[in-house]
């Protein structure tokens, strides 16, 4: 770039003041320009760890040129409260389908410019109708991945405190006098509200959902009790806690325990890590990719949701995680033993019994986030 200066000028001249005048213009110009040109070359995303695989990202650098950087949080309230307060510097987030409802009302996220998508007809339909409950018209939010919150454990040592535990069933976690097992060998809990209370209810046979003060009170009442053999609620130390063996029972997230295993077998330990649908029934979860409404670079957002939607990719990600996808054209390439595992993709008589987390009526929120914290805190 060749910049031009008037050489003819006499010091001190109008001319010379001009010429100076135009110069400092001309660098305040360029290293604005130099901010937007690094600005456009990355997008900063807010996901959980053990999210998004290295090889995935990597992939879309090397095809893009678009750095890409990866912020972890360990909780929905994190992410929430972030993003209502604004200026997160995030451009990219991936809220469960409940929170994203709550802050496209609050305008925290922005409308998705779906022609700057070329894959969004690989989408699973029947995903994005169910969707079109908490997000109108699928117009804040792509689906990534779903699960199920169920019973993570390691067989060994749970069958060695107590023969034919009952693996399968949420009495293992709130029948305090069968958890009273298990304190030794490490209960966790994910720390999630909203997912453990509905769960709870929904044991005790009351709406998953409800407002209502006493029922609230129940659920509280039935975690209390099983409290004192409850380790920690780290979530983000529950994957490496089941692989290590410092856990042997944790109620959480599907995937994560295909992942512990798969990382048990890496280490070598000779540690199983199983995982169990609880027969009473419990949430499934669906993740949104989703775009906070002041993203420093929406568009190169608009790429990264846009490359989750190729089906090599996302497949890549649910071969590595053992969470389904919301990518129908995707579904062939997943590896048959990830895709025929029943804890993976339920057949349809379990999925059945598993209902979605739904918003709750005004002012229950807030009972059931100070109950949580009584419950935790052990208060
Ligand atoms: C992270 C799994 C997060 C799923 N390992 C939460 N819906």
């Amino acid at each position: 770039m060749t910049i031009h200066t008037c050489g003819h000028c006499r010091p001190y001249s109008l001319c010379f003041k001009l010429a100076t005048l135009l110069a400092a213009s001309v660098c305040v110009f360029l290293s604005a320009l130099g901010t937007a040109v690094s600005q456009q070359k990355t997008v900063t995303i807010a996901a959980w760890a053990d999210y998004i695989p290295p090889e995935v990202i990597s992939g879309f650098e090397a095809r893009t040129g678009i750095k890409v950087v990866y912020d972890t949080f360990d909780s929905l309230e994190f992410l929430e409260t972030k993003l209502l307060t604004g200026g997160s510097g995030y451009d990219l987030v991936l809220p469960s389908a409940l929170v994203a409802n709550r802050l496209i009302q609050a305008g925290a996220l922005q409308k998705l410019d779906k022609a700057q998508f070329g894959n969004y007809a690989n989408l699973d339909p029947d995903i994005l109708a169910f969707l079109a409950k908490h997000d109108e018209g699928n117009a804040y939010g792509v689906p990534y991945l779903w699960g199920t919150t169920g019973i993570l454990y390691n067989p060994k040592l749970v069958s060695e405190r107590l023969e034919n535990a009952p693996v399968g069933s949420l009495d293992i976690l709130f029948d305090p006098e069968i958890a009273a097992h298990f304190a030794d060998c490490g209960i966790a809990m994910i720390d999630s509200p909203e997912e453990v209370v509905a769960i709870a209810l929904n044991y005790l046979g009351l709406d998953p959902f409800t407002g209502d003060a006493a029922e609230l009170a129940q659920a509280e009442a039935l975690l209390t009790s099983v409290r004192p053999h409850i380790r920690h609620f780290r979530t983000g130390a529950i994957i490496n806690g089941l692989a290590d063996g410092d856990l042997c029972l944790v109620l959480g997230w599907s995937g994560d325990a295909g992942l512990a295993h798969a990382r048990a077998l890496d280490a070598g330990n000779g540690i199983e890590i199983a995982y169990a649908i609880p027969r009473e029934g419990t949430e499934v979860f669906f993740d949104f990719l989703s775009i906070p409404v002041d993203a420093p670079n929406p568009e190169n957002a608009h790429r990264f949701i846009d490359y989750l939607m190729e089906p090599e990719a996302i497949a890549e990600v649910t071969n590595q995680y053992f969470y389904p996808n919301g990518n129908r054209a995707a579904f062939e390439l997943v590896a048959e033993e990830v895709r025929n595992d029943p804890n993976v993709y339920p057949p349809s008589e379990i999925m059945e019994k598993l209902f979605p987390n739904l918003p709750r009526a005004h002012g229950a929120l807030r009972l059931l986030t100070r109950s949580w914290t009584r419950f935790k805190t052990g208060s």
